[in-house]
């Protein structure tokens, strides 16, 4: 089966996670991604928090899955001679180094649209450009709390809350694999590249727009009916944080099932759909419900919402979260059992799909990585292990037309 993405080639200079997210989607869908690294170091995450001394760690081997990996110091000479001879063959370079970094290194967006006008450079930074906070570096909760998760994600009663969803990081490196897509065909109309720029707070801000528009209702009539404060609580003038209240229309609550008292996920989400109230109440054994004024509309349940998720609670008690999501489903209920990770990696639903994918590694053994979550008919993306550091640079520089004994200098400098 051929990739879409085969015969692009990307110039990989991330680390961490928001970068390399990205260009690991784009090495799924076909695209040559040689991962830049520092030589003897690599990307910091290949040492950080490792479960198997010496062996690349889990935070890297689940970002960096089917790339190729060149180690190259850009600060020598000659390590900037490499990467210039890459620039000029390549069609895309991703980054996320801190503020100024690229420029510190004398690559520059003026320099590398000279060295190749057709390249397009794509950048992850914390906050854009021209921002008041442009020098900052960030990291995932950084951007959470500057994006305005934080602000609206906990209970009322509680701290600002980061989510364990990676918003900041993963989230920016997927709207930055739009941009380059973007870019790439528009490249195909001018035949130019261009710079492609997303920002951490920029990306996690476009996932909270329903907080902002939460925060325009909340300025005009002063009270948000779907928040656990309506009726009875107070409202400030910000969005306050809504516990695990639905964000959409439909009020929603995660519910205690069978043996909650002792297994943390005991719980399912359930959702009063309007249309589904009459449903609702036949699964509960509550026909009487459906008539009652006190209950037959949203806004006449909405004053005693918990009073109706304890009545729900009471029916769960018996229920484990997965018989209880098999009744509810009957009914076309909107609901999921709160899954655990052990249970997603064992679900055999996101094996069968690729979801979640099992591949080798040279050092580790097979590991369990995520595949991808975009399901195509004509493509089948194929998850490979990372690679080891550098495992791939002879094999590269023999590709940009350096000789063996050039190679063996190029080592012996310590450049690759
Ligand atoms: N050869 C030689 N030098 C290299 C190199 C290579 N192959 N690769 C990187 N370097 C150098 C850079 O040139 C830079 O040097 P100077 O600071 O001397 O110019 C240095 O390594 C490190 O750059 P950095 O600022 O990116 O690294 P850091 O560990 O201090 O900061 C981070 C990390 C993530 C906070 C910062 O990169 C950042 O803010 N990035 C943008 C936002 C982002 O993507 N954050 C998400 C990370 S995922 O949680």
């Amino acid at each position: 089966m051929s990739k879409p993405l085969e015969g692009i080639k990307i110039i990989d200079f991330t680390h961490v996670q928001a970068g390399p997210a990205c260009t690991q989607l784009l090495a799924w869908f076909g695209a040559d991604v040689i991962k830049v690294e520092r030589p003897g170091s690599g990307d910091v995450t290949r040492s950080q928090l490792r479960d198997i001394p010496d062996a690349d760690a889990l935070y890297f081997t689940m970002l960096n899955s089917n790339k190729r990996s060149l180690t190259l110091d850009t600060k020598t000479q000659e390590g900037k001679e490499v990467l210039e001879k890459l620039v000029r063959e390549s069609d895309v370079l991703v980054e996320n180094f801190g503020p100024g970094a690229l420029d510190r290194m004398g690559f520059s967006w003026e320099r590398l649209n000279e060295l190749n006008p057709k390249l397009i450079m794509a950048s992850v930074k914390g906050f854009s450009d021209g921002h008041h906070y442009d020098d900052l570096k960030v990291y995932e909760n950084v951007a959470q709390c500057a994006g305005g998760a934080a602000s609206t994600t906990g209970f009322w009663d509680g701290p600002p809350t980061v989510s364990a969803a990676a918003l900041g990081d993963s989230n920016t490196g997927m709207h930055l694999a739009i941009g380059i897509l973007t870019a790439i065909i528009g490249r195909g109309q001018t035949g130019r590249g261009q710079k492609v720029a997303v920002s951490m707070q920029d990306s996690v801000i476009n996932l909270c727009r329903v907080k902002l528009r939460d925060q325009q209702r909340l300025d005009r009539v002063g009270y948000l009916e779907e928040y656990p404060q309506y009726p009875h609580g107070e409202f400030s003038d910000v969005v306050p944080r809504g516990g695990n209240a639905g964000g959409g229309g439909q009020p929603g609550w995660v519910l205690k099932c069978k043996g909650w008292e002792t297994d943390p996920n005991a719980y399912i989400y359930f959702t009063i759909q309007g249309h589904a109230w009459e449903p609702i109440c036949r699964a509960l054994g509550k026909p009487e419900w459906i008539s009652d004024p006190n209950y037959a509309t949203a806004q006449a349940r909405q004053p005693h919402i918990f009073d109706i998720f304890a009545t729900i609670e009471a029916w769960l008690a018996d229920k484990t979260k997965y018989e209880a999501v098999d009744i509810l489903r009957k009914f076309d209920i909107p609901c999921a059992p709160v899954l655990s990770m052990k249970e997603i990696a064992n679900d055999p639903s996101l094996r069968a799909s690729g979801t979640i994918v099992e591949v080798p590694h040279k050092e580790r053994g097979s590991y369990l990585t995520v595949g991808s979550p975009i399901k195509f008919s004509g493509l089948k993306p194929e998850i490979t292990g990372s690679p080891l550091l550098g495992e791939h640079t002879d094999e590269i520089l023999a590709e940009l037309g350096y000789s063996k004994d050039q190679i063996a200098n190029l080592h012996t400098s310590r450049s690759v």
